[in-house]
């Protein structure tokens, strides 16, 4: 009876561990746990109690990449980044788009513009940048608005501040992005944003990066975070 049921379990051990390493690349880690019996030895004819506590390994890109705050990315390994703008929002008035600006930098260096334009010129699908980032390279996103014949501040994920967050699949919506009343939320953030769990719907290997680039009270009803909205995939 106890032979049986050992043997059992460590049959249940080797599947878990073949599937979890062949699934995708080298990142993938095996689930892990605990099965215990609720007894030692046993009479023939009793039944003993299995408790289960298993943990899945997450499946989350912070797999590849740390982040150090505030939301500098640090690839584990070498990877290709890309990066798409999902909308540029940024208006003067409810018929009136302004200009913005995407930039990127890496290892501190000169940000490079990655995007400028208006929401019009916007191809959600179409990736404007392919960069091969090496484990340990510091990568920075920022963005910023034209208006009143200047640019406003570059904000940007080295620096703190409310005006830019980046979130990762699964993460909650924070409460300026109006996908939490799920009225006014721009169109092209409702694929991306589930308004009923208030989550980031996104890939694995994904982060979006939500910008306001034209208020600074985070209280003011303008405040709401998608001015500019960028997604940045790592492959
Ligand atoms: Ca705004």
């Amino acid at each position: 009876m106890m032979a049986g049921a050992l043997a059992c379990l460590l049959a249940i051990g080797s599947s878990f561990a073949a599937s979890g390493s062949g699934s995708s690349g080298t990142t993938t880690t095996v689930p892990t746990g605990t099965l215990t019996v609720d007894r030692d030895l046993m009479r023939v004819g009793n039944k003993s109690q299995l408790t289960w506590n298993i943990s899945y390994p997450a499946s989350n890109v912070t797999n590849i990449v740390d982040i150090i705050t505030p939301n500098t990315v640090k690839p584990k390994q070498d990877l290709t980044m890309k990066v798409r703008v999902l909308g540029a929002s940024f208006q003067e008035s409810i018929l009136s788009f302004l200009p913005v600006e995407v930039d990127m930098s890496k290892n501190n260096g000169a940000w490079t513009r990655i995007f400028y334009g208006l929401q019009s010129a916007v191809l959600p699908n179409l990736v404007l940048s392919t960069t091969t980032v090496k484990k340990g390279d510091l990568i920075n996103i920022g963005g910023r608005g034209y208006r009143d014949g200047g640019w406003l501040p570059l904000y940007n994920t080295a620096s703190s501040t409310k005006n830019l967050v980046m979130l990762k699949n699964g993460d909650t919506v924070p409460s300026e992005v109006p996908a939490l009343n799920g009225i006014s939320i721009e169109t092209f953030l409702k694929p991306y944003m589930d308004t009923t769990t208030k989550k980031v719907k996104i890939g694995d290997r994904d982060l979006i990066y939500l910008m306001e680039l034209g208020q600074t009270d985070p209280n003011n009803s303008g405040f709401d975070l998608q001015d500019l909205v960028v997604l940045v995939t790592f492959e």
